[in-house]
């Protein structure tokens, strides 16, 4: 999927900023051509690639910590199964994505290194803590739904290894919001404590969850850009806006409320209007003051540290199988 071998290194040096790469390179995505690792890209493509699928791949790892804290307390085998596979999955999402961003020059190490330093973002929402098991669904429900609304047009985005990787993470979103969803719809039609407890869960979610799509456009720094680029292929308040249209419906059909005296159906235009987004709770979970932020960047940290004897034999065993091969081939000559 990842692979740099397979296609042909363009003239340009990397990096060079020659005016005819940067034609080439503008045809080419205009063209929905998809950019590969070894074609000429300009340094600021790369950086800013490098860190959006960064950003999205620690999003993905942080965000196995507030879901993982209910392996152990799922209510059935068959629960508890459901979401020991989905939490894998963020994992697996997230090996995809360091993959994909490593084949823009920066290491693994590197890359892990940003995120346990605190240096690099991951996604707001993962900083907020889950408190009932209703919590599980309205993840599912809201956060793996603006998850997939987001990354749905990715798959279209103009790098090649990023839209490869957001293919199969996209699928297996879907069935993770298909698991929330059939959560909420369970507790909902349980008793009223339980169907309480969903109410609840979607009152403390459903904001953050609105503020996963970033600032709004005219605060954005990168979208202009990035949408040159076709990296990105909505703004941040039209993938929120197509998100609220289609779950609220969704919430009604729970028979739940939103916590937002505001929200209104607007005949003219076909769309649900929804209230003022507190963008101060917004910055301070950013400056690392929500909720869980030192938390979540502690049990990484403990994390990482009590695998190193796992990368240790790791890399061990590699040393050990390429010192086998090299004497195999050299008693062969
Ligand atoms: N949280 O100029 P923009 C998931 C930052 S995956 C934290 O608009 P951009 C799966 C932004 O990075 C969830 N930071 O930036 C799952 C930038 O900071 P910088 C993650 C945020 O990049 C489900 C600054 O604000 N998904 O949930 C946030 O054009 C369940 C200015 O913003 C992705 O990463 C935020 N919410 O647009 C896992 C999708 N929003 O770098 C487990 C790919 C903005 O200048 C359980 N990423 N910032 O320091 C994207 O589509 C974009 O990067 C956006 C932001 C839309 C997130």
């Amino acid at each position: 999927m990842y692979t740099q071998a397979l296609n042909q290194q363009d003239s340009a040096a990397p990096g060079s900023e020659d005016s005819g790469a940067l034609a080439r390179f503008e045809a080419r995505v205009a063209a929905e051509d998809k950019i590969e690792p070894n074609d000429w890209m300009p340094e600021a493509y790369r950086r800013t690639l490098i860190r959006q699928i960064s950003q999205h791949a620690h999003s993905e790892i942080i965000g196995m910590q507030p879901e993982g804290n209910w392996i152990t307390r799922a209510p059935s085998l068959r629960r508890k199964a459901a979401l020991l596979a989905k939490v894998q999955d963020e994992g697996g999402h997230g090996l995809y994505l360091y993959a994909a961003a490593e084949t823009l020059g920066i290491s693994r190490e590197e890359l892990n290194e940003q995120l346990l330093s605190g240096k690099a973002k991951y996604s707001s929402i993962f900083n907020y803590p889950t408190l009932t098991w209703a919590d599980i669904g309205a993840i599912g429900w809201l956060v793996d739904g603006a998850a997939i609304m987001n990354q749905i047009p990715l798959c279209r985005t103009s790098y090649g290894p990023y839209a490869r990787a957001m293919i199969r993470v996209c699928k297996e979103e879907s069935f993770h919001q298909r698991q929330g969803y059939e959560i909420m719809l369970t507790l909902c039609r349980g008793t009223p404590a339980q169907k309480a407890m969903a109410q609840d869960a979607l009152d403390r979610w459903w904001w953050p969850s609105l503020m996963m799509f970033g600032p709004p456009d005219a605060e954005s720094q990168h979208t202009d850009q990035a949408m040159r680029w076709k990296i990105k292929r909505f703004t941040n308040d039209a993938l929120r806006q197509q998100f609220v249209d289609a779950t609220v419906p969704q919430g009604h059909h729970l028979g739940l409320s939103f916590p937002d005296p505001d929200l209104r159906f607007d005949e003219a235009t076909g769309h649900w209007r929804f209230g003022a987004i507190d963008w101060a709770e917004f910055k301070a979970v950013l400056a690392g003051n929500g909720p869980c932020n030192r938390q979540r960047l502690r049990t990484r940290r403990e994390a990482h540290a009590s695998g190193a004897w796992v990368r240790e034999a790791a890399l061990a065993h590699a040393a050990k199988r390429r010192a086998r091969a090299a004497a195999q081939k050299q008693a062969a000559e």
